[in-house]
């Protein structure tokens, strides 16, 4: 297996919206991000991914990009970006960019003109048809098509009206695509992390899609598509293989049997892709608000079956939460009486499995999901759309607001807390969405002063990868399959063997499948070492163990 820098970095996501405003307007921006980079060194990261911060009217917080060569006002200007990137790179870490193109805002003047009529020069770069082809349906509720006054067609938005859907076929749009991506690299970015890019492909002869299951028609309608491999070739060919960046793709949509086909190393297209594994396994046939419960052992099977599905052909990225999912510690841990020590637990996992890791902002604190009591809190387009839906629909709307504080995205997307002053010090303003009423006691200042906290826990897991690179490289084998209450996994190669052991209850285990125990070396723990416990785990107890 080849060795790279990418596969040895720790990648730490930016939302830069919600991550700190320096400015008192209410909203994150890249002064504020400048103002942090001391502590993101600190934690010890090397990679700064940074959700969209092109200009942008926000229907989709950024998602939605009307120019992809300009800042989004709020955020600062291109002087702020520049000086941005120098201080990042000051201080040996890289930036990777939100490159988003399956789609622009209906604000781009490429849609402005589309739009004007059928014979514009710009017609082309989007989806027009003159009737609805087929009965799609959006991400984010009712129809992804669209129709416009103007010239009476319809054109094609997966995501939100606001957010049309480009056209890959036209071999203009990719050269206007591959020209802006050559901006940012050549202004000495690291890489992009790139939106929905299965999708940029589409079936052209647009078949009806049975929608009793939204993430099958993702994954066998709307992902994958014809092209999409060649697309992706000519992207690496024109642009990607001139520079020495990482590339990782969101693949939603893709199987662990198609996912060697982005990211084989013989393949020429991207270095590695996040996977849906476990992103939509708690979703019901009704998508992420119908909830479904899960085993331990499907969590498991997850992240094994996806590590012999790359095998050494490929490199996948592993997270454990994004800005569109609920936080890591109140989905996958115990969010209340073991926050510390499950989202510790957390840590160890992400941290010890082969993959590039991608850590979302907060986690190191200990962030946890928040549950506002009035839709009127929430701001996410997708939350809104499917409230108004399911209102509609005549459903039980507490019921459907206790699944939004399950699942929302704006569980990740409130202020990230600073301190325990007005608004957790992330802002002099109004915070353009409220912050989690925990700030008091969960939050940066804090967790700084505390020698036990999730942030030295952090710290100190990011050094452990970084001094036992088979904990990168290394095999991975799953131990006891069939245990719910325990994950445990051997990971090994020429430079060691590791023991990986993760209790996910609050209860006390006793049985763990422990080779002999005098020949292991303890390397990390979640909990202060007590030699009581070294065949069993506390609740949420987490420990590597080397074999000597
Ligand atoms: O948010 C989700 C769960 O409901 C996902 O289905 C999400 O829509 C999907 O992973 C695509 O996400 C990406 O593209 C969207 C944007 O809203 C997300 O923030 C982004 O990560 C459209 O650009
Ligand atoms: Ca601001």
């Amino acid at each position: 297996m080849t060795k790279t820098w990418w596969k040895e970095s720790v990648i730490y996501q930016i939302y830069p919206r919600s991550f700190n405003d320096s400015n008192g307007d209410g909203i994150g921006d890249l002064r504020g991000i400048i103002q942090k980079l001391d502590y993101l060194k600190e934690l010890g990261i090397d990679v700064i991914w940074l959700s969209p911060i092109y200009k942008s009217p926000n229907d989709d917080n950024g998602y939605d990009i009307s120019d992809y060569y300009d800042i989004m006002e709020e955020f600062g200007t291109m002087a702020d970006f520049d000086e941005m990137l120098a201080e990042i790179h000051k201080r040996e870490m890289k930036l990777v960019m939100d490159l988003v193109v399956n789609h622009s805002s209906d604000e781009h003047i490429w849609f402005q003109e589309s739009r004007k009529s059928k014979d514009n020069p710009y017609r082309d770069y989007y989806i027009w048809k003159p009737e609805k082809p087929n009965n799609w349906l959006s991400f984010f509720s009712g129809s992804a098509w669209q129709k416009d006054e103007a010239t009476d067609e319809y054109y094609l938005h997966l995501f939100t009206k606001k957010q049309p859907d480009l056209n890959w076929e036209n071999p203009k749009l990719r050269q206007e695509v591959y020209s802006l991506m050559r901006f940012w690299l050549d202004k000495g970015i690291d890489g992009f992390r790139m939106d929905v890019i299965p999708l940029i492909s589409k079936r052209l002869d647009y078949p009806d899609a049975d929608f009793s299951d939204f993430n099958k028609v993702i994954a066998e309608v709307y992902a994958n598509g014809p092209r999409v491999h060649e697309f992706l070739k000519e992207m690496h060919e024109e642009v990607l293989q001139h520079y020495d960046i990482l590339t990782v793709g969101e693949a939603v949509g893709v199987s662990k049997e198609q996912a060697n086909l982005y990211v084989g190393e013989d393949r020429k297209e991207l270095h590695m892709i996040f996977h849906f594994g476990h992103m939509f396994f708690d979703h019901g046939a009704g998508g992420k608000f119908d909830i479904r419960k899960w085993k331990l052992s499907e969590f498991k099977e997850v992240f094994s079956s996806w590590h012999h599905a790359i095998g050494d052909r490929g490199w996948i990225s592993t997270n454990l939460d994004n800005h569109d999912f609920p936080r890591m510690v109140s989905r996958w841990g115990n969010d209340k009486e073991y926050r510390v020590e499950s989202a510790n637990l957390l840590a160890t996992l992400l941290l010890s499995l082969r993959g590039t890791p991608s850590i979302y902002q907060g986690s190191e604190l200990g962030m946890t999901n928040v549950a506002f009591d009035h839709i009127e809190d929430y701001r996410d387009v997708e939350t809104m759309n499917a409230y108004a839906e399911a209102k509609e629909a005549g459903k039980d709307m507490d019921a459907f607001l206790k699944a939004v504080h399950q699942q929302g995205r704006d569980n990740v997307r409130t202020p990230i807390q600073w301190d325990d002053s007005e608004h957790a010090g992330f802002t002099n303003g109004t915070p353009w969405i409220k912050v989690n009423p925990n700030y008091k006691t969960i939050n940066a200042k804090a967790v700084l002063a505390d020698p036990n906290s999730t942030f030295y826990y952090f710290q100190k897991m990011l050094k452990v990868r970084k001094e036992h690179s088979t904990l990168v490289y290394g095999d991975y084998e799953l131990i006891d399959n069939n245990s719910e209450e325990i994950y445990a996994y051997r990971r090994w190669d020429e430079n060691g063997t590791y023991y990986i052991y993760l209790n996910f209850t609050s209860d006390l285990q006793t049985k763990l499948p422990m080779p002999n125990m005098d020949q292991l070396e303890l390397v990390i723990s979640n909990y202060e070492r007590s030699s009581d416990y070294d065949v069993s785990l506390r609740a949420w107890e987490a420990r590597i163990y080397k074999v000597n």
